[in-house]
Formats: structure tokens, sequence, C-alpha cells
């Protein structure tokens, strides 16, 4: 490759005040210091040939620097000025670090594991408006996780049932529910409706028991939208707000964070996510979207079951995403890190040992498909939360909560 040695700053001294530092990992013939040679200058101020146009003083001041090759895993250190955040923002930011480079033919596989930004990039985003505290002092709720519902099935209840099961839950004990990542605006389950009757659900809940919980309305949808309907869902009643965010995108998110109308929790989900992050070999960490949804405000966030539940996922992987949520390096309030698919109350415990106790567990078919229905599955997750939480092995408290019992009965435990 033309150039090629001058991309390579190996063992000098990078000052990552002023870099955006990238880790990649490589499959290819090649030598590793041409592969990282070539997305440097693919991601920065190249192309696949010398240019007649790229003067030394702009090669010098633009280009992305591999400053280390390990084995198949190559640093790549982007300048700050490289990125544009006032207008490009998160999507410059991932067309730069996790752009065209996928595509390089000469690279068999590569995948983004890792990205750290300097302190003046992460200052220009304000991070999550509550976070784990915030939720939390919202759910009175100060210590044990927090326990959740999706109501299933994903989409077909009118929004009569959907409170009905959001009702159920709460008296169940559950501190969240919400709404599937395909429910929109469908005909039978309008959001405005839905969402008025989730929120007399939740204030029934309340004066009947005391007990307060919130839910998600999804509020996905189109760039020009977004405001828009989760101001709707606000005002008919939404209690916290649920974004599908690698689908819309990280503006999203952070529209909704940063806009000053808006006063409620958002829920990121991320669905999609495994067509970037399962291959090991090929995409990007899902620790890299962790980051991005810290920055732009995200309250709670999915980051996997611990290699538990029923989504592709591993108990490292899922560490380090809920390490990314809670990492004091991160200069935001701490984001909720949610723990969903697959999960029933027989795993609780084992999240509970793996990931502690500042996580929100959630079940679908966890909660609706125990045979004591919604309220019976809502009371078992509630039961094994709280034996997670006081450190008591989930078939000793069985012994004296029935619901729970039943659950261990017809799924197991992990
Ligand atoms: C869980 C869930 C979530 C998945 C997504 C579902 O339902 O609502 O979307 O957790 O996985 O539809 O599968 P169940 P992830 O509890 O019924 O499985 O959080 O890993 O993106
Ligand atoms: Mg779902």
């Amino acid at each position: 490759m033309e150039y090629e040695e001058r991309y390579l700053h190996l063992n000098e001294r990078i000052d990552v005040d002023s870099h955006v530092i990238c880790k990649y990992k490589v499959t290819t013939d090649m030598k590793m210091t041409t592969a990282a040679a070539a997305i440097a200058t693919e991601q920065s101020t190249g192309t696949w040939t010398k240019l007649s146009t790229l003067n030394e003083d702009n090669f010098l001041k633009r280009s992305g620097k591999v400053t280390a090759i390990d084995g198949n895993v190559a640093t790549i250190a982007f300048p700050v000025e490289d990125f544009s955040l006032d207008i490009g923002g998160v999507p410059q930011i991932l067309s730069i670090i996790a752009g065209n480079l996928f595509g390089l033919d000469a690279l068999q596989a590569v995948r983004l594991e890792e990205v750290v930004f300097p302190k003046s990039m992460l200052r220009e985003f304000k991070g999550p408006k509550y976070g784990i505290d915030g939720m939390r002092s919202m759910l009175k709720r100060p210590t044990k996780p927090l326990v959740g519902t999706i109501v299933k099935p994903k989409i077909g209840l009118t929004p009569k049932e959907t409170a009905e099961y959001v009702y159920e839950a709460g008296m169940g004990g559950l501190t969240n529910g919400k709404d599937d990542e395909t429910l929109s605006n469908q005909k039978f389950c309008p959001l405005i409706d839905r969402t008025e009757a989730i929120a007399d659900a939740i204030d029934r809940v309340k004066s009947e028991t005391g007990h307060v919980m919130m839910h998600a309305i999804n509020v996905s949808t189109n760039g020009h939208q977004v405001l828009e309907v989760a101001e709707m869902a606000q005002d008919h009643g939404a209690t916290e707000l649920m974004v599908d965010v690698l689908t819309c995108g990280f503006g999203a998110i952070q529209v909704l964070a940063e806009d000053p109308s808006i006063k409620l929790p958002i829920h990121v989900h991320r669905t999609m996510h495994g067509a970037m992050t399962r291959n090991p070999e090929h995409g990007i960490s899902m620790n890299v979207f962790a980051t991005l949804a810290r920055m732009v405000g995200g309250d709670a966030l999915h980051v996997g079951t611990f290699g538990v539940g029923k989504m592709k996922g591993s108990a490292e992987e899922d560490l380090a995403n809920k390490d990314i949520c809670l990492t004091k390096n991160l200069p935001y309030k701490r984001v909720m890190p949610v723990a969903s698919g697959g999960v029933h109350p027989g795993m609780i415990k084992k999240l509970v040992d793996l990931a502690g106790l500042d996580l929100q567990m959630q079940a679908g078919g966890g909660v609706s498909g125990h045979p004591g229905g919604v309220r019976g599955g809502a009371k078992a997750m509630s039961q094994a939360v709280d034996a997670a939480a006081a450190g008591i092995e989930l078939d000793v408290y069985a012994k004296d909560h029935k619901e729970l019992a039943q659950a261990l009965q017809k799924w197991g435990s992990a």
C-alpha cells in the first residue's frame, strides 16, 4: 500500500486528550501493519492511492494513526478535529470509527472492539437525565434490582388488555413495564389509547396499594417525528419512554434526553444489534453502542443476560456492557443495565450473583407464561428478586412463596 509506513506510529506516545482511540480485531491475509494502515487511511484522510490533493499539512494533522498492533488487534487513533459534533454528532462519529472499513475487500473480517473518547468530546454530551439514581428515586426502590415485564404477546392486545396486563403486573409487585419493540401505533392498539389506559392502570395500582411503577411507551419512529410522538405520549400520561436505538439512530435518544419539554426517563432497546454485535470476528461490539447510548442520554439500556437467557451473549461480554453503564470513566449519571430476553424467575439469583443489584430484571414470557397468570408471574419475579437481594437460594425461598415455587416447577432454575 502506498503511504503505509506514514500511518504507522507504533511505539510513539499518543496524546489521549486529542484523539479518539479505537481497537479493531482484524482477519486478513495481509500483514497486520498493512491492514491497519488501510483502515486508518480509509477512515481519515485517504483512499486507496496516493493523492495529488493530500498535502503534508493536512496529512499530518488529519490522518488516523496506527499506534499499536497486538496480535490481530490494531489500535488506531483519530484526531479529535476530524469529528464534527455540532453538525454531524453521533452519526458522523460512527461513520469515522465504524464506517467504510467493514466493506474493505482486503480484510476478510474486522470488528470494532472498543472506543475511548477524549474528555473534550465527552463534555459535549450530557448523558442521562435520571440514570440509576433517578429511576430508583422515582420508583422508591433504593437498593433492590428493578423488576419488570414486557407486555406479551408482543403485538395483538388491545389498549384495555395491555393496561390490564400492566395493572396485574403492578399488583404483583413489578416496578417496570414496557411495550415491546414492534408495538407502535397499530390500529388494534393505538398509542394514545394505550398510553392513557396504562396511565390509569398505574394510578389504580398506586391508589390501591401505594406501589409505584412505570411503563415505557415505545416512541420509536422517524427522525422528524420522535420528539412530537414522545411529547404526545408524555401529555397522555406516559411515565417512561422507550426507543429502539439502532433502528432509530442515536439522535433519537439525544433529542429526547436534551429537550427540556421531555421529563421522562428513556428506556433504550437495542433491537437489530445482533446483526452487528453477534459475530465475534466482524461487526461492532455492544460496548461501543453502550458507550454512545450513555453519552446521548439513555437512562436504562439492554445489556444482555450474561449468558443465561434466550439471546446470544456471554457473561464476559455482557458484564463489559454493564461496566460501561456504570463506569466512572464516563462523566455522566450511571445507566440502569437491563437484563432481558428469555428471563424467568429461576434465573434471577444467578443474574444477581453475576451482575449485582444495580440491574433491571425483565421478563415477558417469564411473567405472562406463569400458571398463575400475569399477577402470579409478577409475584414470582418479585419473590425471586427479594430472595436474590437477600442472598437466599430460590428453592429455599420458594418453600414459603407459592408463586415462585410454581415458576421453578415450570421453568426450573439456572
Ligand atoms: C424479551 C424481549 C426483548 C429481548 C431482546 C423479547 O422478551 O422483549 O426484546 O430481550 O433482547 O421480545 O424477546 P421475553 P436483548 O422476556 O419474553 O424473552 O435485550 O438482548 O436485545
Ligand atoms: Mg422485545
